[in-house]
């Protein structure tokens, strides 16, 4: 069986759209925590750009430090359900997986920092922000929840005047499907993500009927629930 090592964190992140995407392409993983939530991987020296997930194929021995650079590596090297028939897919799931990673970096991710009140400069090397300057907490939460709205918002129009099929680009399931997946449960279901859920009465997505028959559809696959088990129950983010 193909095997990859894949450093990340015991979290949903941007680690179990991968998982899942080795799951639909049985591909085997050997899975490493990571710093600062594990200990059989150092990110600060061992990945070249100090960020996870970073992955290592057996195979070959390629090394990867960016999830979408290694989601296009595996669907491509070892092809499956997951892999685009043409350059036009591809180039449309990517533009999708790219909302996806654009949500996750401006609105999940900036939550994270409330969630686990990380607020010190530099706490991550990719970016500094402190989401509790100028306002605090209540401002924080406030001003991302509008974020949030905002990016849904454009997502939901575009979907349900353009959606053809069940999923993002059609009738097949793609690996942007499987990142918005991840996204959308994350701020649903993870216990982290409750900030969220109160800030928007209960239901973030209750204005995003098309974004959520997606994501149950996406729920409805076998390797998706496998791979997910029982992370977004457990996992705080
Ligand atoms: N563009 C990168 C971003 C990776 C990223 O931001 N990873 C976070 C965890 S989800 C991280 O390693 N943060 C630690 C840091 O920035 O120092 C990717 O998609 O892989």
């Amino acid at each position: 069986m193909n095997n990859i090592d894949l450093a990340y964190l015991p979290v949903v992140g941007r680690g179990l759209q991968i998982k899942i995407i080795c799951e639909m392409h049985n591909i085997g993983i050997n899975y490493m925590l990571s710093n600062p939530m594990g200990e059989d991987f150092d990110k600060d020296s061992q990945a070249p750009f100090g960020t996870i997930p970073w992955m290592k194929d057996n195979n070959n021995g390629i090394e990867l430090n960016d999830s979408m650079a290694i989601v296009l590596y595996l669907v491509s090297k070892y092809p499956g359900p997951l892999t685009p028939q043409n350059s036009e897919e591809a180039a449309i799931v990517n533009m999708y997986w790219s909302w996806a990673q654009d949500y996750y970096s401006f609105v999940l991710s900036p939550f994270h920092d409330i969630i686990t009140g990380h607020n010190e400069p530099f706490w991550r090397n990719l970016r500094l922000t402190d989401t509790l300057a100028d306002g605090g907490k209540e401002t924080g939460i406030s001003n991302l929840t509008k974020l949030h709205n905002i990016r849904t918002g454009f997502l939901e129009k575009h979907l349900s005047s353009n959606q053809t099929g069940s999923f993002l680009t059609g009738s097949n399931c793609s690996y942007a499907d499987i990142f918005l997946y991840t996204c959308v449960r994350t701020v649903q279901k993870t216990a982290g993500f409750g900030i969220l859920r109160d800030s928007c009465g209960g239901d973030p997505f209750k204005d995003c009927p098309t974004i959520v028959s997606i994501i149950n559809e996406v729920g409805k696959i076998d390797a998706v629930t496998k791979a997910s088990g029982d992370i977004f129950e457990k996992a705080p983010i």
